[in-house]
């Protein structure tokens, strides 16, 4: 246990400049590799450290609802600190995913329709003597975790991007790279939120200027997929310039299969959403629309990566959404 406390559970990841995502840009395109960080996303950072600090002040069994890659975070960080873990995900959530997180010795409930109703699963559990809740993506000790990115972009950029693009599902990444930005005194730079269309909950909180709950998840980013995202990153839209824009799963969908070829790595469609803001344009969309700056000198993608995905996947998503 002495051990497991002593230093982050992730690991510094590659930032590289992509030839390929340049050319579509027309301006330098910096891809920050979360895909190939410990447990296969950004998630790792925000939710490894506040299962630190929960193993700190005592916690005997940890309770996690997820769409799998905070789940996969979670599982990995209580194996570590060895406390039993039981990880609530919605039914239909990819079998790839329930067998990876009972291999790390997690117990996998399976409830409701989206991950929602699976978070009230969790959230009842928790309710049990010694037994602490995991929250996806909302809570500060989270956003403080996932500050280490910016802090990475830093060290290995020196002075400022023109923008950071993410993606948003429940917003904690939108919110650690806020608390980030904020930190290393980059709040200038402007944040581009991408999501999907039928998982837009942040997209539609903006507009209404208050949290907004959308009445279902239609989008196949699931990882994307809370109904309301945190209210917190209605905060962080003061704080810093976020721009939203919503893209279809197809856009998201075309990213993954460009990236698979561009780059010879499979991410998940909540990914996608971030890489369609350069291959479906928003980026060019944004500076002719005057909300960008046309003299943008460079911008960082966040591949956040995700397990949720393989080969066949890609293929049943292509043939699902006539994308092939
Ligand atoms: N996924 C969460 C929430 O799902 C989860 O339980 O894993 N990219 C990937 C690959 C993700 O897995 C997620 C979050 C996001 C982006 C969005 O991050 P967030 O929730 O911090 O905005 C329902």
């Amino acid at each position: 246990m002495e051990e497991a406390l002593a230093e982050p559970f992730h690991r510094v990841t590659p930032l590289l400049e992509s030839w390929a995502l340049s050319q579509v840009a027309g301006i330098p395109v910096f891809l920050k590799y979360e895909n190939v960080q410990v447990a296969g996303s950004f998630k790792i950072r925000g939710i490894g450290h506040y299962c630190q600090q929960m193993a700190k002040r005592g916690c005997r069994h940890l309770v996690c609802s997820s769409g799998g890659n905070a789940g996969i975070a979670a599982a990995y960080s209580a194996q570590k600190l060895g406390i039993p873990i039981t990880i609530v995900l919605p039914e239909g959530s990819s079998l790839q995913v329930v067998r990876r997180l009972e291999g790390v010795g997690a117990e996998v409930q399976l409830t409701g329709k989206v991950w929602d109703e699976a978070n009230v699963k969790a959230q009842e559990l928790s309710t049990k003597d010694g037994w602490v809740y995991v929250s996806p993506f909302d809570h500060p000790l989270i956003w403080e975790g996932h500050a280490s990115l910016v802090r990475e972009l830093k060290e290995s950029l020196g002075t400022p991007p023109g923008a950071v693009v993410l993606a948003v599902g429940g917003g904690g990444l939108l919110a650690g790279v806020t608390a980030g930005l904020l930190e290393v005194g980059w709040q200038h730079v402007p944040i581009i939120a991408m999501e999907t269309r039928g998982a837009h909950s942040f997209n539609a909180a903006l507009q209404a200027g208050r949290l907004v709950t959308l009445p279902d998840i239609t989008s196949v980013a699931k990882s994307l997929g809370a109904k309301t995202v945190a209210a917190r990153t209605l905060e962080c839209a003061k704080e810093c310039e976020v721009l939203s824009e919503v893209v279809e799963d197809q856009d998201a969908l075309r990213a993954v299969q460009r990236f698979l070829d561009d780059e010879r790595m499979l991410v998940e469609p909540a990914c996608g959403a971030a890489l369609a803001a350069v291959y479906s344009g928003i980026l060019q969309k944004l500076q002719a629309e005057g909300r960008l700056s046309q003299a943008l000198a460079s911008v960082v993608v966040i591949v956040c990566g995700g397990n949720n995905i393989s080969s066949q996947q890609l293929q049943d998503l292509k043939i699902q959404l006539g994308c092939s």
